[in-house]
């Protein structure tokens, strides 16, 4: 069931013992969704645990540093920034995924698997619904609230060049600014230039990486175990890589491939007018209309054939 903010507030205000489940491969926004949103509990009273399958990247230290909460066993589970309960990643999804009693986010390809969900498409980040409805119920946001819900926009927005971003979302990060003094330059230094030795190997790379298709309407980055391990880049480092798969001029569509243990994660970005989000939905998978991903098993090569194959269709 889809809710608004006044039903999302008299739930957060009745809660208690709150599970905050973020995605796997953790980014920006779901990091700072659930420790902004986690402050806000706190300062309602109530105790609240952010969950994640795999670790969160050093970079956000700044943020996850107050620690992910105690533990206990919760009453309230909470989803942020997650549009399918596959995307929490097995034993998460095992433990929670039927479970969930609200979902707080901003993908259209939301599955509606929690009992209430508060969606807002609109929003360029999980984290501009979290400070709506932080203003909504009037509850304080702290410094470190306000710098991990600023790191969530900024990210999810590209550092507000996509066109996901609103005036709402510069609005936001103004606010920030003028009554927190946050330190924005700082934060996006390291969200958006700072890099690995592995990772700037990796960008080296890119001219025998990427393969282009349908007169380089389509670009394709594959980074597969062997080549992360021959560039000594770690697959965590790869985070904010997808957009390189658009930079090329003339190019509609992007890829970028990575593989895991068990599958192949792929993610979409479109530069102009294709709507990635139907692609991946058709393939499993889902998104926003310009930045989307779908999960593959099975032969690499099989694998692009089929993502050359399907989107051709999209391409006139
Ligand atoms: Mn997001």
């Amino acid at each position: 069931m889809y809710i608004g903010f006044s039903e999302a507030e008299t739930f957060l205000r009745n809660c208690r013992d709150a599970v905050i489940i973020t995605h796997r491969n953790p980014d920006g926004d779901c990091i700072g969704a659930g420790f902004g949103l986690k402050d806000i509990l706190t300062e309602l009273g109530i105790r609240s645990r952010v969950v994640c399958h795999d670790s969160f990247p050093a970079r956000y230290d700044f943020i996850t540093s107050v620690g992910a909460g105690e533990d206990f066993e919760p009453q309230t589970i909470i989803a942020v920034d997650i549009a399918d309960t596959k995307l929490m990643g097995e034993d998460i999804e095992a433990l929670y995924g039927s479970k969930v009693q609200l979902c707080i986010d901003h993908h259209i390809s939301n599955k509606n698997y929690a009992e209430k969900t508060l969606l807002r498409g609109d929003a360029a980040a999980a984290c501009e619904i979290i400070y709506d409805l932080a203003l909504h119920m009037g509850v304080k946001v702290s410094r470190h609230c306000a710098m991990s819900l600023y790191t969530g926009i900024a990210t999810d927005s590209g550092c507000f060049k996509y066109s996901c971003t609103t005036p709402r979302s510069h609005e936001i990060a103004a606010k920030m600014m003028r009554e927190y003094d946050i330190d924005f330059a700082l934060i996006n230094r390291n969200m958006f230039d700072v890099k690995s030795p592995g990772r700037m190997r990796l960008e080296a790379s890119l001219g025998s990486l990427l393969e282009s298709y349908y007169d380089g309407k389509l670009h394709i980055i594959t980074v597969t175990k062997e080549t992360a391990a021959s560039l000594g880049v770690a697959m965590e480092e790869l985070e904010g890589f997808a957009p390189m798969t658009i930079q090329l001029e003339g190019s509609e569509v992007g890829i970028l491939i990575r593989q895991r243990d068990n599958d192949y994660k792929c993610s979409f970005r479109s530069a102009n007018n294709v709507n990635v989000s139907e692609i991946c939905q058709n393939l499993g998978g889902g998104g926003h209309v310009k930045a989307a991903g779908c999960n593959l098993t099975g032969d690499i090569d099989e694998i692009k054939k089929l993502l050359v194959d399907t989107v051709g269709g999209y391409l006139e």
